[in-house]
């Protein structure tokens, strides 16, 4: 293990572990990216996939949220779809639309066009290095997230070819390839598990897991599809690196809280749609808690703002809870309101817990 920086803020892994804290820790999805002039700025100069291949720029991407907000984390600058890629996909970043692969999955032979397991997590070598040199760079100021997506939704868009709203192509899979499906699955699993531990091994002190479609999928298909292989990628971190908290999002897959409190993960995100006492409820104390305010309420006056963090922390109740939105920033927020919503947090869930 490298020798790293001392960590002067460990509020979110005491929070993630479930042990008591001061005020409740708080990051954002997305905060790096679009809303901040400093990324565009950077952004115009050079491609998506570039910055995100290139150590330095990821780093440096990586710290500028940190520069202007008090955050407890940082979040490594990367994408989900760098695992297609490794898998030997073509992914191009499309200005204005996104994700696009030219050479989708088509049916069950495609299976042969992808790379194997241990040939794909070596070709992730630049993610490595950047979560070291942002890891050096931090300084210790805060812990460095490390993350993946999650091997439905990966699966999703290597047969998509890229952002859908039914993802019906994807999901007709599960129904008319199953077995297909599965040693899809399985073999995007085994990638990752590799994958996550060296990420742990290079820097990152926590790792999520972004199941961000999981929230298209019937109860059964997630029991089936989704749910089996989240616990086989826990279960295989947790094992060979067992002091790093996992944190598992499962995007609009409010219905499956119960099963994701007893998959393997420290903490379970939740997106704005489910109340977090009901959440709670769910997760019955073998987890804790992350998310879940609405993006779009930083839209608001900073009143309005405080106010809605006043109501998110009195819902989750104090402790085993870290603080972020439901989803991701949109390129159209305010920095400062975003700004508001972290200084919110830290001044309003001090307050929470007297003494
Ligand atoms: O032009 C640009 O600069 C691209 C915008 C962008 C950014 C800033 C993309 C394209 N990805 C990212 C960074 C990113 N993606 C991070 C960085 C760390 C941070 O959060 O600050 C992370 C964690 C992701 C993860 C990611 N990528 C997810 C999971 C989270 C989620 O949003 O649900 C998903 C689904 C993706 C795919 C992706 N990459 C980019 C876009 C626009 C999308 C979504 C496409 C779609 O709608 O399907």
């Amino acid at each position: 293990m490298p020798d790293f920086p001392l960590l002067k803020n460990d509020l979110i892994l005491r929070a993630a572990r479930g042990e008591p804290t001061e005020r409740a820790p708080v990051w954002i999805m997305r905060q790096a990216g679009r809303y901040l002039p400093e990324y565009r700025a950077l952004r115009a100069e050079d491609e998506f996939f570039t910055v995100v291949r290139t150590p330095e720029l990821a780093a440096e991407v990586t710290l500028q949220p940190l520069e202007r907000i008090p955050l407890d984390a940082a979040i490594i600058f990367s994408d989900i779809l760098v695992v297609p890629q490794a898998l030997g996909m073509e992914v191009e970043m499309v200005k204005g639309t996104g994700p696009h692969f030219p050479r989708p999955l088509d049916g069950p032979a495609d299976l042969d066009r992808l790379r194997s397991p241990e040939d794909a997590a070596g070709d992730l070598e630049y993610v490595y290095t950047a979560l070291s040199v942002t890891r050096r760079q931090l300084g210790g100021r805060v812990p460095l997230i490390g993350f993946c997506g999650a091997p439905w939704t990966l699966m999703a868009y290597m047969i998509e070819g890229g952002g859908s709203k039914t993802f019906a192509r994807s999901k007709a899979w599960l129904y008319a390839h199953p077995e297909a499906s599965h040693r899809l699955l399985q073999r995007i699993t085994d990638v990752l598990a590799g994958y996550l531990v060296r990420q742990a091994d290079a820097g990152a002190q926590l790792l999520q897991v972004f199941d961000s479609w999981a929230g298209l999928l019937t109860p059964a298909a997630f029991r089936s599809f989704a749910l089996p292989y989240l616990r086989d990628l826990a279960g295989r971190v947790r094992a060979e690196r067992p002091g790093v908290p996992l944190i598992v999002f499962a995007r609009g897959a409010n219905y499956a809280l119960p099963d994701l409190a007893e998959a393997g993960y420290d903490v379970v995100g939740l997106d704005w749609t489910v109340d977090p006492a009901e959440a709670r409820a769910a997760v019955a104390g073998r987890v804790a808690l992350q998310g879940n305010l609405d993006p779009c309420a930083l839209y608001a006056s900073p009143a309005v703002i405080r106010e809605e963090v006043e109501r998110m922390l009195d819902a989750f109740g104090p402790g085993a809870h870290i603080a972020n939105l439901g989803h991701g920033l949109h390129p159209t927020h305010d920095p400062a309101h975003v700004g508001v919503f972290v200084e919110a947090v830290h001044e309003l869930s001090a307050a929470q817990r007297p003494g």
